[in-house]
């Protein structure tokens, strides 16, 4: 007995804190083709390396190589940037409304854009994602009206919303955007059960999922893996792992111990981990993914390998908990810079044209917040009371009944 050590808990810290110099371990970052792309047929059992490899497509320089080369049309590439320019440009002109008192919250997804950009572009209008509050470059790549993106963000008379969700919790059913959950690990298990109403109707439609990596750590993503897996439901699960949940770095989910792509081992599903900084990677990932689902080989989880380069909300303040210049050393750097240098190299873009995109884009957001503010900014102009009973219950319940007749609307 006395010659056993004490017991100790192991508590994770990261490698730097405010003050340090980054440091990101590049061993976790094998080159473009070191990845191999097994048959979309393949035996999960025959694959089971992938989860500790990273599929890439761009290199350092730019240039586009190996298995998962998706060899997109020139067109689908100025979609993606444009989708992703517009989306910062949303970002920045937004975060600064806030700033400005117009809004009670914002959200930026500055270094993840890719993520939405290329998964919306590539699926069906009738698949269905259930989003995180960073995927605003989904509906970006699929032109949901600015305009209404604003007046919910200013809480204004015309929110399409009515008042009834935070400002950046979107809802756009004919976008393939379902109702943004703010229970964060919710949205696993919406997205297993629509896929299975999906293949239990025999239908063709696919889902697919977002949730950060700090939220693998609730029980709702495990319950979500075990449906998908039994069931072979047709969805594509991600965990986008953007090293911080708000102020817990990524190893306090388990980052240390092992890649959350690996998480899928446990329930016999493919797992993927991807450079989500990649606008092709993202994409090429995806498209496997997808044809595994709709071929009814079931789910795939999907590790999106990225940076959270802004704070986590208009609350937060992240020089209090990590290096300030942590965002720049990403060893995989900026997603819209790297689909930028892609395309430049490819002789299809330059950057006068860049410059002219981003002013264009800037204008656009600029006239739908002109437009939102003439309708009113936070508390200058609300939905109207009545909403609040309206649109809720098929047969209100009459307490809901006396409360309206007490107001007299
Ligand atoms: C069930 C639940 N618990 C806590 C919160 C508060 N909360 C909102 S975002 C967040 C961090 C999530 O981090 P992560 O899953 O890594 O996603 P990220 O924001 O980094 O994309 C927390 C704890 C919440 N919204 N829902």
């Amino acid at each position: 007995m006395q010659n056993r050590p004490s017991l100790r808990l192991h508590i994770p810290e990261p490698v730097a804190r405010p003050g340090d110099a980054p440091a990101f371990d590049r061993s976790l970052i094998p080159e473009p083709g070191d990845t191999r792309r097994p048959e979309t047929t393949s035996a999960e059992a025959d694959m089971r390396d992938l989860p500790f490899g990273l599929v890439r497509v761009l290199d350092d320089s730019g240039e586009a190589s190996g298995p998962w080369n998706p060899k997109l049309p020139t067109e689908t590439l100025l979609a993606g940037l444009r989708a992703m320019l517009l989306t910062r440009a949303f970002d920045e002109r937004l975060f600064r409304a806030h700033r400005q008192g117009k809004t009670s919250f914002y959200m930026k997804s500055t270094g993840e854009e890719a993520i939405g950009a290329a998964q919306s572009l590539f699926l069906d209008r009738d698949d269905m994602c259930f989003p995180t509050y960073r995927v605003l470059s989904w509906l970006m790549a699929r032109n949901y009206p600015l305009i209404d993106l604003c007046n919910q963000i200013f809480s204004n008379e015309k929110d399409p919303l009515k008042g009834r969700q935070l400002p950046i919790l979107y809802s756009a059913r004919d976008y393939g955007f379902y109702s943004l959950s703010g229970n964060v690990g919710s949205r696993f298990g919406h997205a297993v059960g629509w896929a299975m109403a999906s293949a239990f109707k025999g239908g063709q439609s696919i889902a697919l999922a977002y949730i950060g990596e700090g939220t693998t750590a609730e029980g709702d993503f495990h319950e979500a893996l075990t449906f998908a897996s039994v069931y072979r439901a047709p969805v594509i699960l991600c965990v986008t792992n953007n090293q911080w949940a708000i102020s817990s770095f990524s190893g306090i989910a388990g980052a240390d111990e092992t890649t959350f792509a690996a998480k899928a081992l446990a329930y016999g599903l493919p797992g993927l981990r991807v450079d989500g900084n990649d606008f092709l990677a993202v994409w090429a990932a995806t498209e496997w993914a997808a044809e595994r689902a709709r071929m009814n080989l079931g789910a795939t989880l999907i590790e999106l390998y990225t940076y959270r380069a802004s704070g986590h909300s208009t609350s937060d303040d992240p020089t209090k908990y990590r290096p300030a210049d942590e965002a720049e050393a990403w060893p995989l750097g900026d997603p819209v810079e790297r689909l930028k240098t892609h395309m430049i190299g490819l002789g299809l873009w330059d950057e006068d044209r860049h410059a002219a995109l981003q002013a264009e884009l800037d204008a656009e957001v600029r006239a739908a917040v002109k437009e939102a503010e003439a309708v009113g900014t936070l508390g200058k102009s609300k939905p109207s009371v009545k909403e609040m009973f309206e649109g809720v219950f098929k047969d209100p319940d009459w307490r809901v009944v006396e409360q309206r007749r007490e107001l007299g609307i």
